[in-house]
């Protein structure tokens, strides 16, 4: 397997660009994907302050990195969730990859400051923990984000987890989540401009870019995952690349490309925040939905008296935590 480019050993295999490539080219590859994408989608402009989400996994460390060598100034977020050892190990890779580089890391832990953590939400408005776990940092990131200046929010949403979202929601039609699924949402009506500069990248890809440049994260699977419907969608995508490389990249990039301005009119009048049922893993706010009055506790964005993290906060604040089952390997 020789690389494309230099005709040197190479280290990976990209189907659906029936490309090899070495190392070096490799983590080129890398940058170029992210540099492109951030330009076609006019996503930053030279000079904007970015906060990254940081979680600790492979994604959101190869994004800030990758953001880093793209010469953009950085500051990462880190919300505590309580998830058990989980949440612990994984916060312990965001703070070394920050404090190695010299980054600024900011954080913000649930229980130490609003009294409840994920798997105790889940448990007290018996849903998935991913809706809960979604909007508790949907909330944070982006006040953290509107509070301290940053131009924009950006996440560390890949190109499976974007094709599995936009797949679920093409099964239930889900006309504004629809209309809301661009890899850019502008900042208005209190939220912050919201970037997704890793689309073009595949989770194989994030992973390899990190072992590449030695990045350490967190391997394992949230154990709370169990309930969300996207890692199912994900398999059944997968299936479909293995048969047929590009299938992903055609499917998210068409929809994105060609279809997503089509569901732009019931992005005003569906439900804001979000961009999937349930979910937390593809969270993203409604700067695009319709507007919205302020909570009259924190000042966010909201369609009631209360924002929806505040009712959260209410209903789960101080009540008696739930154990955690250890983390789950990936498979
Ligand atoms: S951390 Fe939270 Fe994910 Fe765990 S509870 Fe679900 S959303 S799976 S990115
Ligand atoms: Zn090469
Ligand atoms: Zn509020």
């Amino acid at each position: 397997m020789k690389c494309k480019v230099c005709r040197g050993p190479a280290v990976i295999d990209l189907p659906r660009h029936n490309a090899n490539f070495c190392a070096d080219h490799f983590l080129r590859y890398c940058r170029n994907q992210v540099e492109r994408v951030i330009h076609d989608y006019a996503m930053l402009t030279p000079g904007e302050r970015v906060l990254v989400a940081v979680s600790g996994g492979k994604d959101s460390l190869a994004l800030w990195d990758l953001l880093g060598e793209l010469g953009w100034e950085t500051d990462g977020l880190y919300v505590g969730l309580g998830i058990g050892d989980y949440s612990d190990v994984s916060g312990g890779y965001a703070r070394r990859f920050a404090a190695e580089r010299g980054l600024r890391l900011n954080e913000v832990d649930l229980r130490a400051t609003y009294d409840f953590d994920i798997p105790t939400a889940a448990a007290v408005t018996r849903r998935v923990p991913c809706s809960a776990c979604g909007l508790s940092k949907r909330h944070l990131f982006d006040a953290a984000a509107v509070d301290g200046g940053y131009d924009a929010m950006a996440t560390g949403h890949n190109l499976d987890d974007e094709a599995a979202v936009l797949y679920g929601n093409v099964l239930r039609w889900q006309m504004a989540y629809l209309g809301r699924q661009r890899p850019v949402l502008p900042a208005g009506n209190g939220f912050p401009r919201k970037v997704k500069p890793l689309v073009r990248l595949t989770e194989r890809e994030t992973a390899a870019y990190c072992v590449l440049r030695g990045i350490d994260y967190q391997v394992e699977e949230c154990p709370m995952a169990a309930g969300n419907r996207h890692l199912g969608y994900k398999e059944v995508l997968n299936e479909m690349e293995r048969r047929s490389p590009g299938t992903k990249s055609s499917f998210y990039f068409g929809f994105v490309d060609r279809a997503v301005d089509l569901f732009a009119q019931e992005a005003w009048s569906g439900p804001s925040g979000g961009v999937g049922f349930d979910d937390g893993a593809a969270d993203d706010g409604g700067a695009s939905g319709r507007p919205l009055g302020h909570c009259t506790r924190c000042g966010a964005p909201a369609e009631s008296d209360l924002c929806a993290f505040c009712r959260l906060v209410d209903r789960a604040g101080g009540a008696q935590p739930v154990p955690v089952a250890p983390p789950r390997r990936r498979s």
